[in-house]
């Protein structure tokens, strides 16, 4: 009989091209002198606890892959080209190399479907994956060395509200739990999204120069410390709950149901997310954090 699978992990993993642009990775072009620190070492000691953790393929929804009919999955087992980000060309344009787990796409479609949403699998092999995916996927795991399972974000917010989107993102993460058990699969997950997301529309001459950056506005901050402090807690009920005010408050990228679709993925912990950096780029709240059921006995 096969085994059932497990979500083993799952991770708050923001995607601000400036990371991976001040880590000066070799697959991206524009080198940097150093930046944003806070967000890189708590990237680094959350890979070391992910590193305790055995997984096979990880999980990832993107707010930069924006679907308007429904969500897509990545349908095509590997895709190699140059990603550069539409608004910061000058600090990423990344050449990946990477592999998608299409047997499992193809079951968490599916059981999208058999739940009522609207789903398809992507299947252009020339399609370009959004930086969102790959930064997210890169910092958490840099070896590029594990398959993934790519998901849109279905812009429902833009269509209907924001309730609407988080109910089908609840659906979707329900969807996703019984497609990975019924898989065999042990799966990390990723939200790829920062808090609040209000940032500056003008660039400092040296896009590095740590003496400007800060958080856009107090109420923003507050917005963040409030969430980060009911996830450290074991409130994760709670943020999904105040998910549509903490939206339209603090224009959160969390609109795209990825921090909803992973905590209800996970059966909504009541434990403590561990917590490994806060920072801000461009003015927006970004937070590193994971969750590791089998850490808290879950
Ligand atoms: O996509 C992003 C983001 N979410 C936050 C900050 C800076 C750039 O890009
Ligand atoms: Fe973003």
């Amino acid at each position: 009989m096969a085994e059932v699978g497990r979500i083993v992990a799952g991770a708050l993993a923001p995607h601000p091209p400036h990371l991976v642009y001040a880590d000066n990775p070799p697959q991206n072009e524009p080198t940097a002198e150093c930046g944003w620190e806070t967000l890189r070492w708590g990237y680094e000691r959350m890979r070391k606890a992910l590193d305790a953790v055995d997984y096979d393929v990880i999980v990832v929804l993107s707010p930069h892959w924006q679907t308007y009919v429904g969500t897509h999955f990545l349908g095509v087992p590997h895709f190699k080209s140059l990603s550069v980000d539409p608004v910061f060309p000058n600090l990423f344009r990344f050449h990946y190399d990477l592999d998608v787990d299409v047997p499992l796409a193809e079951a968490i479609h599916g059981e999208a479907q058999a739940a009522g949403l609207v789903s398809k699998m992507m299947r252009n092999p020339d399609f370009r994956v959004d930086y969102g995916t790959i930064v997210s996927c890169h910092l958490t795991r840099p070896a590029w060395d594990k398959p993934i399972v790519g998901i849109s974000s279905c812009r429902s917010t833009a269509f209907y509200s924001v309730e609407v989107m988080q109910e089908q993102a609840k659906a979707l993460g329900e969807a996703t739990r019984r497609a990975i058990e019924a898989s065999g699969r042990r799966a990390l997950l990723l939200a790829s999204n920062s808090l609040s997301h209000r940032h500056f529309t003008t660039e400092s001459a040296v896009p590095e120069d740590m003496s400007q950056e800060h958080i856009m506005n107090h109420s923003q901050y507050l917005w963040d410390m409030r969430f980060i402090d009911l996830l450290r807690q074991g409130h994760a009920q709670q943020v999904i709950d105040e998910m549509p005010e903490f939206v339209s408050q603090a224009i959160s990228e969390a609109d795209a149901g990825a921090l909803t679709w992973m905590l209800q993925a996970m059966g909504v912990p009541d434990y403590p997310g561990e917590l490994f950096g806060y920072g801000t780029v461009i003015g927006t709240g970004n937070a590193v954090m994971s969750w590791i059921p089998e850490e808290q006995g879950a």
